[in-house]
């Protein structure tokens, strides 16, 4: 049996649905996708996941503004994001919403982990809460205004879910020493560990205020708050409860900007120690891209769209800058003028005009065919040696997640290469012999340092890479050749080059933004103008629109009745329905209810409940439902949850 290739798990955040992506949520699946494919060239079995974080009381609203449910606006929003990494060639290999049903059970899941280790009770939350706008506001004080509507606050206690955060101090402590790599980048694990020191609340994990949430079994009106749902994310991508026989769990690094490093190294943990689940490996927060010293957000209008640029400079162009003008784990500033710059200095002049230079020498003096390298002569061994090195330093640079000193390194060898075909000047040479062997010498140099230049810049700039590898006759592909086999040597003489392509023509600058930024407002403006993104597909509403009004007339049309169930089945072949008698005061009607997946029969049997009586009988699966017993349709799945009464309630009573 062949070895099962080692594994290696990453994620980027599962970003919210009440905007569209930039280019800092850009970065992050960047730098995953970068590492993904350095990584998978390095042998290992990779998966990443991205995804959408779609409950809670923003999507609540926003979807109020677009007239919608959220059901459809979340559905809306996912595909848009979804769609835009497939365009810009950065799509996960797991896209998890927080509303699937598998991330749904996932989350039920680790809560009853939770709870069942001790480590849930229920407890008040006090906060400041926006009666207009139905939410509390976190860190605001008594006497305060709600930010967004303006309108006063008031302090309001519900009960809660608690997670005994504090009982993790010590454990959280200590599983930071024991794996001193788990924070990164250094500086932001000394945050964390102060911060922890400092003592840890509990923390409140669920809310009744809310509606648009994850429900907790059996505690309706209670739904999952924010971090609880979406940090399970990363699990439920990879199996939820099933996570062992995927084999992917637990992760191997997480990126995240440092917005959410906390998130991430003290909740995430000590979630998973109650559960006794597995532990992330690493966690990885890098810097803010800011816009003039600021960070990107869309209330801000300082957004920079990722598109825009793919479509005029490629994403190479977008990868290669965000990688290499930022050191990873620092904040970084964006500007078009310096991504102008980067792309006409570092590719159109660097890797492009190497690749188009020593592919039209070969062309013109070895007929397309790679020339054989005759005696060395010390310029060449100096050369070979400098891209030969730089080898193992781009891989130690990527496991280090040093992507600008890898790039860097690379770019140092281009820059020889460029040096040496100027003091060396094959198009000066003859067509003597010996001048003839010696261009095959400079020229299969060039050619074979391009070969590795491409090999070692392929998990950042795949496309163009993947260009220049064709162009060198390369016919294995380039995404699964094993850097562990890249060495100085190995272009074979006489192999046929491809065609020549333009990979990064020179632009110029002024026009080049131009360009940019009107295509960006064109998009930015069709996006706030279509609140539902054009490619997206309809979906069918889980909740209903608001419904036109009706009057009393209409209403008392509809006769409902208390009844009492006294036998329940389930009803072979149809797994969601039971088939239920229910005494209405006059008679016993037979009803279909469809609640089998969420109901016990047994435990139906003499509850009292609201049915409808009136109700045209119907035939579903072939038995006769003759009325409806009433449930409330709770959460993105639709649970349902039968309607009754708290004071005892006489068999047969109407309601009105
Ligand atoms: O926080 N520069 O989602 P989110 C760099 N749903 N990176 C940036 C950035 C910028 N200017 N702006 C955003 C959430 N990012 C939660 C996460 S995870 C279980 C739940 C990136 O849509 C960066 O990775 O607000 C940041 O952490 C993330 O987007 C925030 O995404």
């Amino acid at each position: 049996m062949p070895e099962r290739k080692e594994k290696f798990y990453l994620t980027t955040p599962i970003y919210y649905t009440n905007g569209l992506p930039h280019i800092g949520h850009t970065y992050t699946t960047v730098v995953c996708d970068t590492v993904r494919r350095y990584k998978r060239m390095r042998g290992y079995d990779v998966v990443m996941t991205t995804g959408t974080d779609e409950h809670g009381v923003n999507v609540e609203r926003a979807a109020k503004k677009a007239g919608i449910p959220e059901s459809e606006f979340v559905a809306n929003m996912a595909e848009a994001w979804r769609s835009l990494w497939d365009e810009l060639g950065i799509p996960a290999d797991e896209f998890v919403r927080t509303t699937d049903l598998n991330h749904v059970r996932a989350v039920q899941w680790l809560f009853k982990l939770c709870k069942e280790n001790g480590y849930v009770y229920k407890g008040h939350y006090t906060g400041q809460y926006c009666i207009h706008d139905n939410a509390f506001v976190n860190d605001a004080k008594p006497g305060d205004n709600c930010p967004d509507c303006g309108r006063p606050l008031e302090t309001l206690t519900e009960e809660n879910y608690f997670f005994k955060l504090s009982a993790f101090q010590k454990p959280l402590l200590d599983f930071y020493r024991k794996n001193p790599d788990f924070i990164q980048p250094e500086s932001r694990k000394n945050e964390i560990v102060s911060f922890v020191e400092g003592g840890l609340k509990d923390l409140s994990i669920t809310r009744t205020t809310i509606r648009w949430g994850i429900p907790v079994p059996g505690e309706e009106p209670h739904v999952f708050y924010v971090w609880f749902d979406a940090l399970t994310a990363y699990l439920s991508a990879v199996g939820g409860p099933d996570y062992e026989k995927r084999g992917m769990w637990p992760a191997d690094v997480h990126f995240v900007g440092k917005d959410i490093i906390r998130f991430h190294t003290v909740y995430w943990p000590a979630f998973l120690m109650a559960a006794m689940l597995p532990l992330p490996k690493q966690v990885w927060a890098h810097g803010w891209f800011l816009m003039d010293a600021a960070k990107m957000s869309k209330s801000k209008g300082n957004v920079v769209l990722p598109r825009p640029i793919a479509n005029l400079l490629g994403m190479d162009a977008l990868r290669y800058f965000m990688l290499r003008e930022v050191v990873f784990g620092q904040d970084g500033n964006f500007s078009y003028d310096s991504l102008v710059t980067r792309y006409n200095s570092d590719l159109a002049n660097g890797l492009g005009n190497l690749a188009s230079r020593t592919a039209a020498l070969i062309e013109k003096n070895f007929a397309g065919k790679v020339p054989k390298p005759a005696e060395r002569q010390p310029q060449d061994d100096a050369l070979a040696n400098g891209a030969q090195s730089a080898i193992g330093e781009v891989l130690e640079r990527f496991d280090k997640m040093e992507f600008a000193r890898a790039l860097e390194a690379i770019w140092g060898v281009i820059a020889a290469a460029d040096k040496y075909l100027t003091t060396e000047q094959p198009w000066a040479l003859g067509a003597s012999e010996a001048d003839q062997s010696r261009k095959g010498t400079i020229l299969w140099t060039t050619a074979e340092l391009l070969r590795i230049v491409a090999a070692l810049a392929h998990p950042v700039l795949p496309d163009s890479t993947a260009k220049v590898w064709a162009l060198l006759g390369q016919t294995t592909p380039l995404d699964s050749f094993e850097l562990d086999g890249l060495r100085w040597g190995q272009l074979v003489p006489g192999t046929t080059l491809g065609k020549l392509q333009t990979l990064f023509p020179r632009v110029d600058k002024t026009e080049a933004i131009e360009r940019i930024e009107a295509m960006a407002n064109e998009e930015l403006s069709s996006a706030s103008a279509a609140p539902k993104p054009a490619s997206a597909p309809a979906t069918p509403a889980a909740a209903p629109a608001v419904p036109e009004k009706i009057g009393i007339e209409d209403f008392a049309k509809v006769e409902m009745r208390v009844g009492q169930i006294k036998t329940a089945e389930r009803i072979v072949g149809a797994d969601k329905l039971l088939k239920l008698t229910v005494d209405i005061g006059t008679e016993i009607r037979q009803i279909c209810a469809g609640i089998a997946q969420f109901y016990e029969p047994e435990s139906l049997i003499g509850r009292k409940v609201v049915v409808v009586v009136n109700l045209a009988p119907r035939k579903l699966r072939g038995v006769e439902s003759n009325g409806m017993v009433v449930a409330a349709s709770v959460g993105p799945e639709g649970r349902p949850v039968l309607a009754g009464f708290l004071e005892d309630v006489e068999v047969g009573a109407r309601l009105k």
